[in-house]
């Protein structure tokens, strides 16, 4: 198979755990005889710095031309204590999901055996969870008005939905739950917010196509809750922008850290396959980073914009050989892991 992929690594940690997951599918060619031509764009905090734009015209170009974008992270600690900057890395992020129409965003909550001491949850309470979220990407506080009046004293952000934004990642997480479990959980805040109330009874339409699945609606905050008491009662979770990014992260811990996490996010055009962590400015340079989400988001690339799927087993079979043989990276190492076994981004890249 002849693939164009666009590597997006852009800051701090997305650089060095991208360098690895681009291993990983140049491996993957080279073994099940493929052919994989490369291109490099910039986003985020590094395009700002060499363009003044987050998300240069040229990077979006190549991102439409290209099959698959393997992408790192974006941020910078720069901004994080500059409320007042008017150009941020992470509107590169935003652009390019609106530009690409990237409006869902699977989450695969995956825990690896090997991983369950790692975690800061109970074994017994995790052992078997298996949860796959999809997070509407293109609509609600992310992209509704906001603005500061009365002189910067007041702020506000508009969440904001409508009905079609809704109905198609509905419709994602509906035909994903009849390939897994048949249940499919909705989170909202249905009590309180309005646009939540479009979300359940716009949900609650999609149902009545989907009458083999059982439907469940979860507040966030009591869905918050029910992730660290009963994982297992997740199977597939539909939600929007924000509940989705707050709501995995809390789930990473299942998975037993950030860095063990992969999404994908796809839509109306190429996909974007990246590590839902951020560019994690504390441990750049440093070369610890764990580069498994960046992996297995390779691995998802493999399988959903190509259609690989013994290709994408293998990545996944490959980690779960490595973490079998007790390889770990600081994050998800624990007190008994022996010193000689915890390392770094490039030696777990080259294990894997
Ligand atoms: N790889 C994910 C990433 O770069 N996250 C940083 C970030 O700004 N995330 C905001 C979001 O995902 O909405």
């Amino acid at each position: 198979m002849k693939k164009h992929i666009l590597v997006v690594p852009g800051d701090g940690i997305g650089q060095e755990v991208t360098t690895v997951g681009k291993k990983v599918l140049e491996k993957i060619a080279e073994k099940f005889g493929h052919e994989f031509t490369y291109d490099e764009g910039l986003i985020g905090h590094v395009a700002i710095e060499a363009t003044g734009e987050p998300l240069p015209e040229e990077t979006l170009v190549k991102m439409r031309a290209s099959d698959a974008i393997l992408f790192g992270a974006v941020g910078h600690a720069k901004y994080d204590n500059d409320p007042h900057a008017k150009v941020r890395p992470e509107q590169g992020l935003l652009k390019m999901r609106k530009e690409l129409g990237l409006y869902a965003n699977l989450r695969p909550i995956k825990l690896f055996d090997e991983l369950l001491e790692a975690s800061s949850i109970k074994p017994e309470i995790l052992k078997g969870a298996d949860i796959l979220f999809f997070r509407e990407l293109t609509g609600d506080v992310y992209f509704g008005k906001r603005e500061r009046i009365e002189e910067g004293n007041t702020a506000y952000d508009t969440m904001i939905y409508s009905k079609y934004e809704v109905e198609r990642i509905a419709r994602k997480a509906f035909d994903a739950a009849m390939t897994r479990g048949k249940k499919l959980m909705s989170v909202d805040k249905a009590n309180v917010l309005e646009s939540s109330r479009l979300w359940r009874e716009t949900v609650l339409e999609v149902a009545k196509d989907y009458p083999e699945v059982e439907l469940e609606h979860q507040f966030v905050d009591a869905a918050a809750m029910l992730l660290i008491k009963d994982p297992k009662k997740f199977d597939v979770v539909v939600t929007g922008n924000l509940f989705g990014d707050i709501l995995t992260d809390e789930a990473s811990q299942i998975a037993g850290s950030m860095g063990m996490l992969a999404s994908a996010s796809v839509g109306d055009s190429t996909g974007v396959y990246e590590p839902i962590h951020g560019s994690a400015h504390d441990i750049t340079g440093k070369g610890i980073a764990n580069p498994l989400a960046s992996v297995l988001s390779a691995a998802l690339l493999l399988d959903i914009s190509f259609g690989l799927k013994a290709e994408s087993e293998a990545v996944i079979n490959a980690v779960d050989q490595v973490l079998k043989a007790g390889y770990r990276t600081g994050d998800i190492a624990t007190k008994d892991t022996p010193k000689d076994m915890i390392l770094g981004t490039v030696a777990m890249g080259e294990q894997i």
